[in-house]
């Protein structure tokens, strides 16, 4: 396998890279801790999660990560048609017309904006925009469907693709040119309904990371910088990348109050027979989730994958010697594969023949699979299997016929240490702070900082400008709502004025 991130044959990247194993054309060349940005690269790519493309900042998404995008699709949807979202599909397309209709929106994303200028040799009549995200596209037709209180309220949830033309370091999942999301756009008569929604959409979005992807996060509300400008309050969670010393949004849960009611007329004649403005929210989670997940988990073999999220949880490999009984071997491999799959675990076999054992299981572990397990000769004889996990390589042999009870006990184990690690190493990453000096150490040695603040924008502002540099500056990342005892009299950490709340403030991705 190629680490070349050309792709297409041409263009692209071009950073140099070592050298991959040459015998066997398998391994990683990077190692996390000692060059992580070549190390993700490698994995996503070794892994057949992505192929490299030539237009820079996109990437092929191969069927390893859809599957994953897959799964958690399966859950996000079957839970949110229990909030009574429906399904809804609007065009790509925005004309430039609708797209500035909300300017204070649209005003600081104009650059990223792509157009489309021709069909064929001829200029389109006028440029069309490709959505960035829809609220435009949407919402004159929220204005045009709701009449009454009794068009609300109207839930509407799309998957997608956006479009953003970003400049800054494009990486595979976290920040790419095209990317697919969900996004929910819901409509309430009262902000109560409004502000209830935001929270249990948060919630879905703290169990696709910690239940999913084994990735602990923080729920939280942005500061007024960090929210989205049309919106009232926005509230995230947010992850941390310890090799990085980085936060990253995992996703993001908007009340968006009236703003956007005035901007696109969109009102209701209330049970009193008086026009009244509506409340509105909009939520996203995109494929970044998954990249997340990668950087959190992955180690010097590839990719390690948390069970739920698997497209295959375990890889049944045949061991044959060389006067072993091969047919029995495949045989038992098989009807473990069946007996697992029947079970309804995601079990598949590795019948290659031109493969050896050896160069599969360096194949697999690349690719995360989560157990292997191993039959050879005298598994045969002792009607038993060997199962490897690859979170922390440990090896069990078990009877044949409790193969379906123990794989279901490892995975579930397997989940919860990989969650449980992740937390271990996140948390002792975090510094809580109460001095400008101690800001600027715990910031130069990666931390998650947990600082006592004013709330003021000015100071935020400012923090950013005495942070500048090559790392890029630090902010905040939320204000987590479980919030540590704040004392009477605690200051700002960067004023000196009393301070509101506990926050996180980091670098960022
Ligand atoms: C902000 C806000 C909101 C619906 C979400 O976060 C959840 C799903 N949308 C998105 N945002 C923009 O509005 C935006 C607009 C333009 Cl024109 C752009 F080029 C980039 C943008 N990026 C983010």
């Amino acid at each position: 396998m190629s680490t070349n991130k050309g792709g297409g044959g041409g263009g692209g990247g071009g950073k140099k890279k070592k050298e991959v194993k040459k015998e066997t054309k398998l391994g990683m060349a990077f190692k996390k801790d000692e060059n992580f940005g070549e190390w993700y690269s490698e994995v996503v790519v070794n892994s057949e999660m992505i192929e490299y493309y030539d237009i820079s900042g996109c990437y092929i998404l191969r069927p390893w990560a859809m599957e994953i995008w897959e799964l958690l699709k399966e859950f996000f949807d079957a839970e949110i048609k229990k909030l009574k979202l429906k399904p809804y599909y609007f065009p790509l397309f925005v004309t430039e017309n609708v797209l500035q209709k909300e300017k204070d929106h649209i005003e600081g994303f104009a650059p990223e904006v792509a157009w489309v200028t021709k069909s064929g040799k001829s200029d389109l009549e006028a440029p069309i925009a490709i959505r960035p995200t829809s609220e435009t596209v949407m919402y004159p037709y929220f204005s045009k469907w709701i009449r009454s209180h009794r068009d609300l309220p109207l839930k509407c949830n799309q998957w997608c693709n956006v479009v953003r033309w970003e400049f800054s370091n494009p990486t595979p999942f976290i920040r790419s040119r095209e990317f697919l999301w969900q996004e929910g756009h819901t409509v309430f008569a009262t902000k109560e309904e409004a502000d209830e929604e935001v929270l249990q959409i948060l919630e879905l979005y703290r169990r696709i990371y910690e239940e999913f992807l084994a990735v602990p996060v923080y729920k939280g509300r942005k500061s007024e910088m960090e929210k989205f400008a049309g919106g009232l309050y926005t509230t995230s969670v947010e992850a941390f990348i310890p090799n990085t010393g980085r936060g990253i949004q995992g996703a993001t849960s908007h009340c968006l109050g009236q703003n956007f009611a005035k901007m696109f007329d969109i009102t209701f004649e209330n049970e009193k027979g008086e026009r009244s403005m509506v409340w509105q929210n909009s939520w996203a989670y995109t494929t970044r989730s998954i990249g997340v997940m990668v950087m959190t988990h992955g180690d010097d073999k590839g990719l390690v994958l948390p069970p739920r999220v698997a497209p295959i949880q375990v890889i049944v490999i045949p061991v044959p010697f060389k006067d072993a009984d091969t047919t029995a071997i495949k045989g038992a491999c098989e009807s473990t594969v069946y007996t697992l799959n029947q079970a309804g675990i995601r079990a598949d076999l590795d019948a290659r023949e031109n493969y050896s054992p050896g160069w599969k299981y360096s194949q697999w572990e690349m690719k995360g699979v989560p157990l292997r397990i191993e039959i050879g000769p005298k598994d045969l004889a002792n009607k038993q299997v060997r199962i490897v996990r690859r979170d922390n390589g440990a090896k069990v042999d078990i009877p044949s016929t409790d193969v379906v009870e123990q794989v279901g006990a490892l995975l579930e184990g397997i989940q919860a240490n990989l969650l449980e690690t992740a937390k271990q190493k996140r948390d002792a990453c975090i510094k809580t702070i109460s001095t400008w000096d101690e800001f600027i150490g715990a910031l130069n040695d990666k931390k998650l900082i947990l600082a006592p603040w004013c709330d003021e924008e000015e100071v935020e502002k400012d923090v950013k400008a005495r942070t500048k540099g090559e790392l890029g500056a630090a902010k905040t990342l939320c204000t987590p709502f479980d919030q540590p005892d704040l004392p009477a009299g605690t200051v700002c950490f960067a004023s000196g004025k009393p301070a509101q709340k506990w926050s996180f403030w980091g670098r960022s991705y």
